[in-house]
């Protein structure tokens, strides 16, 4: 098939320009910590899916697009999605858990209980689509594109001004369940969304140094 093709439109920056920027971009992303106190403020939703229609403009296997955000704001369903997700993750902690991983949880202070599942005025669960509808709608590098476009929110969200936590309950798949998504998505990330409690508290943690992550040939 020949594609159709048009004229890229982009936008030439001065080198100044570009540092400036860089210099900005990395302040603030350096600042993002993820919360796991929140309060239970209210926020823009508009503003909030604006922030998910920033992450579908993310590059995807095929440009297939293999993603579903579902954006949670009922206080009933939040309550039962705290409660499986605490169910889950006690059975983590209390035994699946290695001894090593949570050596490795320690520092961050995690445990069973998330109350952020029902005090954040919003929850994002995105989800990977295996496949499309049909059997024949193949999807590629599923992972890659729903990692990419997860990236794309998170940071959305914080220039947005929004606190978010990356949140894994392990296994996932009470999300589907209690979301009806379809048996060909799985939930592969859950973000509380608001602003941090009074007071919050954040584990004093640093980064890598460039010398640890960047290798120049
Ligand atoms: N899913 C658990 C445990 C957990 C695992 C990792 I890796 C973290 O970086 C943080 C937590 C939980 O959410 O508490």
């Amino acid at each position: 098939m020949t594609p159709t093709m048009k004229p890229h439109v982009f936008e030439r920056l001065s080198p100044e320009e570009q540092r400036s920027r860089a210099e900005a971009l990395f302040s603030s992303m350096k600042a993002r910590r993820s919360v796991r106190e929140f309060s239970d403020a209210p926020l823009e939703l508009e503003v909030v899916r604006r922030c998910i229609d920033v992450a579908a403009q993310a590059p995807s296997g095929a440009n297939k697009q293999p993603w579903t955000f579902v954006l949670v704001t009922e206080p009933a369903l939040k309550q039962q999605l705290r409660e499986a997700a605490e169910a889950e993750e006690r059975a983590f902690y209390e035994g699946r858990a290695p001894e090593s991983w949570l050596a490795d949880l320690g520092p961050l202070g995690t445990d069973w209980h998330k109350p952020f599942l029902e005090v954040a005025p919003a929850l994002i669960v995105v989800f990977a689509q295996n496949r499309g509808a049909t059997e024949a709608d193949r999807h590629y590098y599923v992972q890659e594109s729903v990692g990419i476009a997860a990236g794309f929110l998170i940071a959305a969200l914080h220039q947005c001004g929004f606190a978010t936590l990356t949140h894994t309950p392990s296994p996932m798949g009470f999300l589907g369940e209690l979301l009806g998504r379809p048996k060909t998505e799985r939930a592969v990330l859950l973000l509380p969304v608001g602003f941090p409690a009074q007071g919050c508290r954040v584990p004093a943690i640093e980064r890598k140094a460039r010398g640890e992550y960047l290798v120049e040939r």
